[in-house]
């Protein structure tokens, strides 16, 4: 086979409007950015890969334009010239230019993949290995900001069978404020629906504690990063005090974190995020960690678009154990789409795709649509 080399790596800023508010601990939602990665290969090949953040800067250390900025200043000039095919090699050149910087090459190494794949004739997860299944369980974020709202959002979500697991925003209000309202969708859902909550850091150790009693009598199955990331140690105080699981988030990124958390007993549950690892491969040493720690997996999202959330899916679906599904709804927050194969939902589940590389088509029209410098 001819060698094929990376040629050029454009990084697109895409802004979409969002379907709701969708407010966290952190920010308040109204659309999300998208960084739209397409990398160009010698044979013709093109690959893509997506990275997004939260509120801009409100919820880590990179911002869109600063995604962007890396990937044109840094990250792309190291990778031209490379071999298009080996990706661990063109990874462990970036690795070598650029510390940190985790979103930005994992919307690089996605479009690696991508293009590898088509270049193949196989879907990414091959590439990885291979899939163990072909869909996904998905749940849906409450976040509207009203209780009357997110129980009628989350009963006709379970009419039509798109979602029997609802994970909900909380650390804006006043603790108590945020008991009640959980409290409330958890009684009017009963044993129908799981319900799981997020804090993203919001509260101190104390009033995690007072809360999750609470929550756990209420019948809540799973709390998210209750408080600060570099509180390990409050973490682990926690997930021994509590019989409902506590799940790192924040403080979890690549595999270091997930040794680290084991070693403490900071958590029972890992949110792995490709974004937050540094790209699909150091998301699946990450999960291993976990794993041989005998923590459980859950396949968390960066509230991503298309292309990173099928991205996620096909190292997702590469996990033997998976036990907490995923949160992989990130296209449905969103109005509109830019390819023109959006990820289908069903049955409270994600198709994998099964195309070659991610298995998704640009929607050229709606790309140029929604490009910020359009
Ligand atoms: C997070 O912290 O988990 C995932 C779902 C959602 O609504 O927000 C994200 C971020
Ligand atoms: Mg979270």
């Amino acid at each position: 086979m001819n060698q094929a080399s990376i040629l050029s790596v454009e990084a697109i800023l895409v802004d979409l409007p969002t379907i709701r508010a969708h407010q966290l601990a952190m920010a308040v939602m109204q659309r999300q950015t998208l960084v739209i990665v397409r990398l160009r290969c010698s044979d013709g090949i093109e690959g893509i890969g997506e990275a997004t953040t939260i509120g801009g800067l409100a919820y880590g250390e990179e911002s869109p334009e600063g995604i962007k900025l890396a990937i044109d200043t840094y990250l792309a000039p190291a990778l031209a010239g490379l071999d298009a095919a080996n990706i661990h090699a063109a990874m462990y050149r970036l690795a070598s230019v650029a510390r940190g910087n985790r979103y930005a090459k994992s919307a690089l190494e996605s479009a690696l993949l991508d293009a590898q794949g088509k270049r193949l004739g196989v879907p990414v997860s091959t590439l990885l290995g291979g899939a163990v299944r072909t869909r996904l369980p998905v749940l849906w974020t409450l976040a509207s900001g009203d209780t009357v709202r997110d129980i009628e959002e989350a009963e006709s979500l379970l009419q039509s069978r798109r979602h029997n697991t609802f994970k909900l925003k909380v650390g804006r209000r006043a603790v108590s404020d945020d008991v009640a309202h959980v409290s409330r969708i958890k009684q009017a859902l009963g044993d129908r629906a799981r319900v799981t909550v997020d804090v993203n850091q919001a509260w101190n150790e104390a009033d995690a504690a007072g809360a999750i009693a609470r929550l756990e009598a209420a019948g809540v199955d799973l709390i998210e990063q209750p408080i600060p990331r570099a509180n390990l140690a409050g973490m682990a105080r926690l997930a021994a005090r509590f019989v409902v699981p506590i799940m790192a988030d924040e403080a979890l990124n690549g595999p270091e974190d997930a040794l680290d958390i084991a070693r403490l007993g900071a958590a029972d549950v890992l949110a792995l995020k490709i974004s937050k690892s540094g790209g699909i491969h150091e998301m699946l040493r990450t999960a291993a960690v976990g794993d041989a720690a005998g923590m459980s997996l859950y396949g968390g999202t960066m509230l991503e678009g298309s292309v990173g959330s099928i991205a996620s899916a096909h190292g997702f679906a590469c996990l033997p154990r998976l036990s907490w599904g995923t949160e992989l709804f990130g296209p449905l927050l969103l109005k509109d789409d830019i390819v023109a194969n959006p990820p289908r939902y069903s049955d409270f589940e994600m198709e994998l795709p099964d195309g070659p590389g991610l298995g998704l088509t640009l929607d050229e029209d709606k790309l140029s649509f929604y490009r910020r410098d359009r």
